[in-house]
C-alpha cells in the first residue's frame, strides 16, 4: 500500500473586499482540521487568495495586477507556509502568477512536507473571453487576464507516487488527463470557480454545473486509472454564485468523498496510490492497447474539420 492520506480543503465564499491575510487564516483553520484528520497533504481550489476576480472587468488591464502574487511564498503567504512544515503537511493550492517578465498566469503549485515547492502548473484551457461582453449574465475573463500556460502537464515524482496537476476548466479536456496518464499519473489535484450557471444559457444551472463536474473528473480519473482529487471554491461571492462539488475520485471513476455545503470545510480520505495499478494494468495498459497510428487529428488540428 502506497497511502496518501489526502485531505480535500474547500473554501467558501471570498468576497471581492477580504483581504489575504483573512484568506490565509482561513487556510491555515483547514490545515489544522487536516491534520486532526491524520491528513498529509491538503488541497486547495484554483486562485484561492482572492475573489474570482475574473468576473470583474477592468477596462486598464494593469489594474488588475493587484489580485496577482509577484513572489510565491508572498509576505502575505508566509504563515500558511510555515504551519504546513509544523504539520509536517504537503499542500498544492492556486494563485494569480505575475512572472518578472510581466507575464500573467492562472498557476497552481506543489509544495513538499518541507515547505520546498516542488512543482508549478499553469493553466492551459483559459475559459471564458477578452473583452466586456454585454450579451452574458456576468463576465468570465480569464482570457484578458491570463496568457495560456506555457509548462504543459507535467508529473513529479512525490509523496510516495507520480502526482501531476490540473486547474478547473481544464478537468473538462481529456487530453488533460491523457497527457499526465502517459507519464503514469497516480493523482491528479485540480482546484475550481466555477459559476452555478452558464453566462450564456440561463436554463443551464446548479445541477447541470454538478453533473458535468462530476461527469468529467470521473471519466477522467477511470480512463487513466488516477484519482482525482477536486477542491471548490464555493459560494455566494459579491451575488455570484459559485458550485460547491469538492470531491475525490478513486482510479476505477468512484467518488469516495464528496463534500456537502458551501462553507469552509475538509473531506479526508486515503488515498492508495497501488489501487491504479489494476486499471494502469489491463484496460488502460497503454502500451498494449493504444493505437497512436489514428490519433494524429488530436494534435495536427485544434477545431472541427467537416466531411466534404
Ligand atoms: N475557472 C474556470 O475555469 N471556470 C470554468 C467556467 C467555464 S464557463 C466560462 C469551468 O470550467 O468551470
Amino acid at each position: 500500500m502506497r497511502v496518501i492520506r489526502t485531505a480535500a480543503a474547500q473554501l467558501g465564499p471570498i468576497q471581492r473586499s477580504e483581504d489575504r491575510a483573512s484568506v490565509i487564516a482561513r487556510m491555515i483553520a483547514l490545515m489544522d482540521a487536516a491534520k486532526a484528520e491524520g491528513a498529509d497533504f491538503i488541497v486547495y481550489p484554483e486562485l484561492v487568495l482572492t475573489t474570482f476576480f475574473p468576473r470583474w472587468y477592468l477596462e486598464d488591464r494593469r489594474d488588475a495586477d493587484a489580485w496577482f502574487e509577484a513572489t510565491m511564498p508572498s509576505a502575505a503567504s508566509a504563515p500558511l507556509f510555515a504551519r504546513a512544515r509544523t504539520h509536517g503537511m504537503a499542500m498544492t493550492f492556486g494563485y494569480a502568477e505575475l512572472t518578472p517578465e510581466g507575464q500573467h498566469f492562472n498557476t497552481s503549485i506543489l509544495v513538499d512536507k518541507s515547505g520546498a515547492i516542488v512543482g508549478k502548473y499553469r493553466k492551459i484551457h483559459l475559459p471564458g473571453h477578452v473583452d466586456y461582453d454585454p450579451g452574458r449574465t456576468h463576465q468570465h475573463l480569464e482570457k484578458r487576464y491570463f496568457e495560456p500556460g506555457d509548462l504543459g502537464f507535467p508529473v513529479w515524482r512525490a509523496l510516495g507516487g507520480i502526482l501531476g496537476m490540473c486547474i478547473c476548466n481544464d478537468r473538462r479536456w481529456p487530453e488533460t488527463y491523457r497527457v499526465m496518464g502517459l507519464q503514469g499519473v497516480e493523482m491528479v489535484t485540480l482546484g475550481f470557480n466555477t459559476p452555478s450557471v452558464n453566462s450564456q444559457r440561463g436554463g443551464e444551472g446548479l445541477e447541470q454545473r454538478l453533473f458535468h463536474h462530476r461527469l468529467s473528473c470521473q471519466a477522467g480519473a477511470y480512463q487513466n486509472a488516477t484519482w482525482v482529487v477536486a477542491v471548490a471554491k464555493a459560494g455566494d461571492e459579491d451575488g455570484h454564485h459559485l458550485t460547491g462539488g469538492t470531491l475525490i475520485v478513486d482510479p476505477n471513476g468512484f467518488i469516495v468523498a464528496e463534500l456537502v455545503g458551501e462553507a469552509d470545510g475538509i473531506i479526508v480520505h486515503s488515498c492508495d496510490l497501488d489501487e491504479t495499478r489494476f486499471g494502469k494494468e489491463t484496460i488502460f495498459d497503454f502500451a498494449r492497447h493504444r493505437r497512436v497510428e489514428h490519433y494524429g487529428r488530436i494534435t495536427a488540428q485544434t477545431g472541427v474539420v467537416l466531411p466534404d
